[in-house]
């Protein structure tokens, strides 16, 4: 007879049932992750407005082309985009080994904020609020044209997630075809739905918030949690509270709050090792082709390498490149961990 399975003690497999895939999860393997030493490095400093910096105001940028002098936002066209708007609507071999199809769309960069020195979790709350209006009207915008399927905003934060400069911003990509992880969302959900009638993440969160076991913060309007499926060790999911299926649904209370509970848990962030926290986070919401997307639920994933300290990081090579992801420390462990974190950013508390 095997012995009685212990989740906190047990290797297991976790189900992911918004793209279909498994986590496997080893939590004997260590409840090192925070008895490891944290290491605290110099807060890195720097100015408000970095002349050399292609992302602030008045400055040129690598194609040129010279920013205006802007005080809140700011939204250009990726001076080097992946996907450029004009060009043929082909497919190509779709009955052999070689198949192609052609792909269009827009790239756009958005500074977050005219200041070379911050990052969201330290801009204030109003400040906060005009990068979530930005990301609205981007989708508004972008959605409506005929040639666009899908909007991909996304940060890549710090030079571990391969960001290109410390100047707190992020992108879009908005394409003609759903991209491949959005449409296996999508499938993933539109099945649930027809199977219960209810939107699967709707059904997730009202299960999470029932046990609050992952639950780390929460508002009036929204909910992070480590979600039960989680594959980097402090991978997070922002979920509305309501029925939401894109950004632009969302109400003026609901922007305010989003935007109160992104400085929050990116504080916690910052907080955990004392560090910028380096992440890649995006928001998933219904394709913009009108179709009926009843079953989509809008979220964002929150994907940060780090593991122990702020130069410890997970590597997904090895078993996870060829096999399967595998994490060590559970999404239990790293929701407690994170919900125990000040709310007051270290370097404010520090009185930097
Ligand atoms: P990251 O988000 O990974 O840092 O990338 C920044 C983007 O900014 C990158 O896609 C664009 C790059 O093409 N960029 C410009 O459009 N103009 C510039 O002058 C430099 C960088
Ligand atoms: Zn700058």
């Amino acid at each position: 007879m095997s012995p009685e399975f212990i989740p906190t003690e047990h290797s297991h497999r976790r189900y992911n049932p918004l793209t279909g895939e498994w986590v496997l999860v080893s939590p004997h393997r260590t409840k090192r992750p925070w008895l490891g030493q944290v290491e605290k490095r110099a807060p890195e400093v720097r100015p408000a407005h970095d002349p050399k910096c292609y992302l602030c105001p008045g400055n040129e940028r690598a194609g040129g082309v010279v920013n205006p002098a802007y005080t809140s936002t700011f939204v250009f066209e990726n001076d080097f985009a992946a996907l450029l708007p004009q060009g043929p609507q082909v497919e190509l071999g779709s009955d052999s080994f070689f198949r192609i199809q052609a792909e269009t769309g827009i790239c756009r960069v958005i500074c977050f904020s005219p200041r070379h020195d911050l990052t969201l979790p330290e801009m204030e709350l109003p400040e906060i609020g005009q990068v979530v209006d930005v990301w609205c009207e981007q989708v508004t915008e972008l959605g409506r044209r005929d040639d666009i399927a899908y909007v991909q905003l996304f940060e890549n934060k710090g030079e571990m997630m391969g960001s290109s400069n410390p100047h707190p911003h992020g992108q879009l990509w908005a394409s003609h075809r759903v991209p491949m992880l959005p449409a296996l969302e999508d499938q993933h959900q539109a099945r649930y739905y027809a199977e219960k009638g209810t939107p699967l993440l709707v059904d997730y969160l009202a299960a999470e918030v029932q046990t609050g076991e992952r639950v780390v913060v929460e508002n009036a309007h929204w909910v992070a949690l480590t979600p039960f499926w989680g594959v980097w060790p402090y991978e997070l999911l922002l979920l509305p509270r309501r029925h939401v299926r894109t950004l632009p649904e969302i109400t003026g209370d609901e922007r305010d709050a989003l935007a109160e509970i992104l400085k929050r848990l990116l504080t916690k962030y910052d907080n955990l090792f004392e560090t910028s926290f380096p992440y890649s986070m995006g928001w998933h919401g219904a394709p913009t082709d009108g179709g009926d997307y009843a079953h989509w639920q809008l979220h964002a994933h929150f994907y940060p390498p780090l593991l122990r300290s702020a130069t410890v990081k997970k590597f997904m090579v090895g078993y996870e490149l060829l096999a399967n992801p595998q994490r060590d420390i559970t999404a239990e462990q790293a929701a407690a961990r994170l919900r125990e974190l000040s709310e007051v950013h270290y370097r404010v508390a520090g009185g930097e």
